[in-house]
């Protein structure tokens, strides 16, 4: 994947409490473009898979669990900088310390349930990416 893309999630928290409309509004608003976009539900394989990274953490089965509950919406985007761009829209992790305006300040309850995910490098933007679309259906 090219340097100016991203990879998000709006996590079940935010599909289940019926923020997509307003948090795709934000994501446009902001200078994102949409390359690909999907509503979709994980296994606990693919998160499992997805999450990988974090299999030591104490909070990993918790969070495997939370991101199977319900249907996410994913989507690829892209616009300059935009890992770093999109990493400051959706704010810390922890809602409770995210920036106001941000979309976890917004939506996110808790540090588990935070309604977004967004990569934290090109590299991985492009892995997440790929994990969730095929060159078919990104434009
Ligand atoms: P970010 O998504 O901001 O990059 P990471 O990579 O540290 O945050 O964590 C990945 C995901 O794991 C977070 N989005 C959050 O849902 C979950 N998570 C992180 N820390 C905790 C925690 N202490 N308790 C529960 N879930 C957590």
């Amino acid at each position: 994947m090219p340097k100016n893309r991203t990879f998000t999630m709006l996590k079940p928290d935010a599909v289940e409490n019926g923020h997509t409309g307003a948090i795709l509004e934000k994501i446009n608003t902001a200078g994102f473009r949409i390359v690909a976009l999907k509503k979709t539900q994980m296994t606990k394989t693919d998160a499992e898979t997805f999450y990988a990274v974090h299999n030591e953490r104490p909070f990993f089965q918790e969070l495997v669990t939370f991101m199977t509950r319900g249907p996410i919406v994913a989507a690829i985007l892209e616009k300059e900088n935009a890992v770093d761009d999109f990493r400051t829209l959706i704010g810390a992790t922890n809602p409770s310390d995210a920036a106001e305006g941000t979309i976890r300040k917004l939506y996110a309850t808790s540090m588990g349930e935070n309604a977004v995910h967004g990569s934290d490098s090109s590299e991985n933007a492009e892995i997440e990416g790929n994990f969730h679309f095929s060159g078919r259906e990104q434009f």
